[in-house]
């Protein structure tokens, strides 16, 4: 298997997919499972975690465990809150993409301190005045683990008003790759940006990144939490192939699997955007598989006529796209049995395409 050759394909195939179309992933669901915590910091629920309690010197950070790529667009919008006390709370916490899982030093460093190489956003509730923190709270974006406000990508932006509020706050962070502008947008207000070509100056060229929010408290403290609402991005390919990887390894064991990741629009054969990478991954093996051809059974909830043909039209979508990838049409075997039969075992989703390896009889 030629698996480097593969992946520098399908980075290819992504980045002119950035140029073309507006193609996202919710990354939601895969990060409800996975997502690391360290230090001091706990899950509270499926989208909240306490990064910090209410007691002096405490560190804590969660990161999404799966590179996402900075060639693509990244969109992650959250609730943080900073605790309920202003004159003596601190100290804050930072929004992270790194290569390394990494929680820096606490205090004044906010958990990001020396994490490096990195972008940071930094949302500061304590002046520091060794870091030239300003009086207010206060918000910025920062570069390699340097809470000095003199090396940041932009200057400390002060909030207008306490923001340990006892409240939850939204943040918005939006990295658009094509433009290279990464903007920061605090409870609906565009707060700070930047344009900067990250890969290349902070990442060396490498895009493939980690994210995760890091918080600490020092002297004074506060508890402090976050909550995902929406997380919007394409990951990276280690991703990709691990999840690619139970699928293929089911089918060259003769299993009937189905696909994760393929959807269509609602009642219509039209396959969604998100469905591409799977559907790629799907053509890459079969190209690695010349001798086997492929059988794709939909399968949808609803009874009746319309609906049998909706399936057989969902099947025959899979197998136009992987047309267009270059298979020979004569391998691929499109069939849909409409709602006859119920998903079972590992796929309990009424809808859905399965798909089977064969080969064919000479
Ligand atoms: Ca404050
Ligand atoms: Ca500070």
């Amino acid at each position: 298997m030629k698996l480097p050759q593969r992946l520098i394909l399908i980075s290819l195939i992504f980045f002119q997919a950035i140029s073309s179309s507006s193609a996202q992933i919710n990354g939601w669901e895969l990060m409800k499972e996975i997502i690391k915590i360290s230090a001091n910091a706990s899950k509270l629920s499926d989208n909240c975690f306490q990064l910090t309690e209410d007691r002096p010197w405490a560190g804590g950070s969660i990161y999404y465990p799966n590179k996402i790529d900075l060639n693509k667009n990244f969109k992650v919008e959250m609730d943080v809150f900073l605790g309920c006390k202003d004159g003596e709370g601190a100290d804050g916490m930072v929004f992270v993409f790194s290569p390394k899982m990494a929680l820096g030093k606490e205090g004044g460093g906010i958990g990001y301190e020396a994490v490096s190489p990195s972008i940071g956003i930094e949302i500061d509730t304590w002046q520091n005045e060794e870091n030239n923190d300003p009086y207010q709270d206060h918000l910025a974006i920062l570069q390699n683990g340097v809470v000095n406000h003199r090396n940041g990508l932009t200057k400390a932006i002060s909030f207008k008003r306490n923001i340990e509020d006892c409240e939850e706050h939204t943040v918005i962070i939006s990295w658009n790759a094509l433009d290279k502008r990464l903007e920061v947008f605090f409870d609906g207000q565009y707060m700070a940006g930047i344009e900067k070509d990250i890969v290349q100056d902070i990442f060396q060229g490498d895009g493939e990144v980690f994210w995760g929010v890091t918080a600490s408290t020092g002297g004074q403290f506060n508890q402090q939490k976050v909550c995902f609402d929406k997380i919007n991005f394409k990951p990276g390919s280690a991703l990709l192939t691990s999840t690619f990887k139970k699928i293929e390894l089911d089918l060259l064991d003769n299993k009937t699997v189905a696909l994760t990741q393929v959807e269509f629009k609602d009642q219509t054969p039209i396959l969604e955007d998100i469905s591409t990478r799977e559907l790629d991954e799907l053509a890459a093996l079969l190209e690695e598989q010349p001798d086997m051809h492929l059988g794709i059974m939909g399968h949808v909830e609803t009874d009746g006529t319309a609906s049998k043909r909706l399936s057989k039209k969902r099947a025959k979508a899979i197998a136009d796209y992987l047309i267009e990838k270059g298979i020979d049409k004569k391998r691929l075997n499109a069939t849909g049995f409409g709602n006859r039969y119920t998903g079972v075992g590992e796929y309990p989703n009424e809808e859905r395409i399965e798909i089977y390896l064969f080969r064919p009889l000479p």
